[in-house]
């Protein structure tokens, strides 16, 4: 076995609990929602019997209106070991915000590892109702498209896109940051987004999770994995003999949207639905619709991905921020560092639009980086030197996918 892909088997060993993994010992002590999708990728092929399980706890989770928690905390773990905890969202054993909807994609690639189609018919129907409550409840602006209503559902918590529209959400205090005890705050978000992230947690928790409220903005990389779900979700319906038009028709649908209504001057960006208007910010998740095999502007995005913003191919992964803009950090989180879930997604893009060549240097680089910084949770796309939390599963979990491939 390759030393790197034994390393990163190793950290995930160290992160299982039992029936789910942790994205970090440290940082992030419980089961989270789109962490899960990309471990579950690489565990597939290590023992797809621990990938179905990790799916399958994420889903026994899941919320009667067909959400799938942001969350899921583990008992076990002491109360003042994140937060904000159970204690916070008030909501049994998860929190009430949601993630980018990577499962389907995951679930059929476990699959495609070790088919059994009992996996499939469990998690088919819950996958369906997880898409529903996306598409029938969070259309806030109207147009197809699926709203956000906190930073934390995009998963790129302080992406400077949210800036804008987080500047209307008044700052919490009295509450105590755990994340800093565990890591750099220069590689965290600052105290003000978190005093926001938290007050806003707080409205939508006392609304019973239901009303859109000072944040609800359109945000392509959700979208976009949304409508990759729809397709993957096709896949595994004609897997279990079942219809499956409808899930292309969604798809359709949602690339359609996405490019009458985000799509500008080459880029997919993000739309404040309070403003209507466009928030201009090339981030990481305005790369992600390239996701999608029959996307007509493919060329156009890729021009982007490989100009001075992005450098694609001449830096380390993807920057998750415009490496021209005046505010990019290489080493604070979601303001410019490469991560390797979204290297591994723009992977996957550039493998759909025939980039074979770039595809391949993306590989290399994300295994080679992942290996010298110790599995980190993010990297200086500039130096490729490591941030955040290290032996960070989704890095070592997708690591080990990139290395199995072809065999
Ligand atoms: C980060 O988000 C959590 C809140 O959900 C945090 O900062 O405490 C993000 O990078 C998110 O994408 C990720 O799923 C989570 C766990 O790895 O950490």
């Amino acid at each position: 076995m390759n030393v790197t892909r034994e390393r990163a088997a190793a950290v995930l060993a160290g992160n299982w609990l039992g029936a789910s993994t942790v994205p970090s010992r440290a940082l992030y002590p419980h089961q989270w929602s789109w962490d899960s999708a990309f471990i579950a990728l690489g565990l597939r092929h290590l023992s797809p019997g621990h990938a179905r399980r990790e799916l399958l706890t994420l889903f026994e989770a899941q919320w009667p209106d067909g959400r799938v928690p942001h969350i899921v905390f583990d008992p076990q773990t002491p109360p003042e070991a994140y937060f904000p905890g159970p204690s916070f969202w008030q909501a049994g054993r998860t929190s009430g915000l949601v993630q980018p909807p990577v499962h389907a994609r995951a679930v059929l690639a476990v699959h495609e590892a070790e088919p059994d189609h009992a996996f499939l018919a469990a998690l088919y129907p819950k996958l369906v109702a997880w898409h529903d409550h996306l598409r029938t409840g969070r259309d806030a602006g109207g147009r197809g498209l699926v709203a956000i209503v906190h930073p934390w559902e995009s998963g790129m918590d302080n992406s400077p896109a949210w800036d804008e529209p987080l500047s209307r959400v008044p700052l919490a205090t009295g509450f105590v940051r755990r994340d800093l005890a565990h890591g750099d705050p220069g590689d965290r978000p600052s105290d003000d987004d978190y005093g926001r992230y938290v007050r806003l947690a707080a409205a939508y928790r006392d609304s019973g999770y239901r009303d859109f409220g000072d944040f609800v903005v359109e945000d392509p990389g959700f979208n976009a994995l949304l409508a990759d779900a729809e397709l993957a979700l096709a896949e595994i319906a004609e897997e279990l003999g079942l219809p499956s038009g409808a899930h292309r028709e969604a798809a359709a649908r949602l690339e359609k949207a996405l490019q009458e209504t985000l799509w500008e001057d080459g880029f997919f960006f993000a739309r404040d639905v309070h403003t209507g208007s466009l928030i201009r910010e090339h981030t990481c998740a305005g790369l992600l619709p390239l996701m999608l095999p029959d996307l007509a502007v493919a060329p156009a995005l890729l021009t982007t991905a490989t100009g001075p913003r992005f450098r694609l191919g001449r830096v380390h992964g993807v920057p998750s921020y415009d490496l021209t803009a005046p505010g990019f950090d290489p080493a604070r989180y979601w303001r410019g560092p490469s991560w390797s879930n979204v290297g591994w997604l723009v992977r996957q893009g550039l493998l759909h639009h025939g980039e074979f060549a770039l595809a391949a240097q993306l590989r290399d680089d994300l295994v080679e980086t992942a290996a010298q910084t110790g599995f980190a949770e993010y990297a200086d796309p500039l130096t490729g030197a490591g941030h955040g939390a290290r032996s960070f599963s989704w890095t070592a979990a997708l690591t080990v996918d990139l290395l199995s491939e072809g065999k």
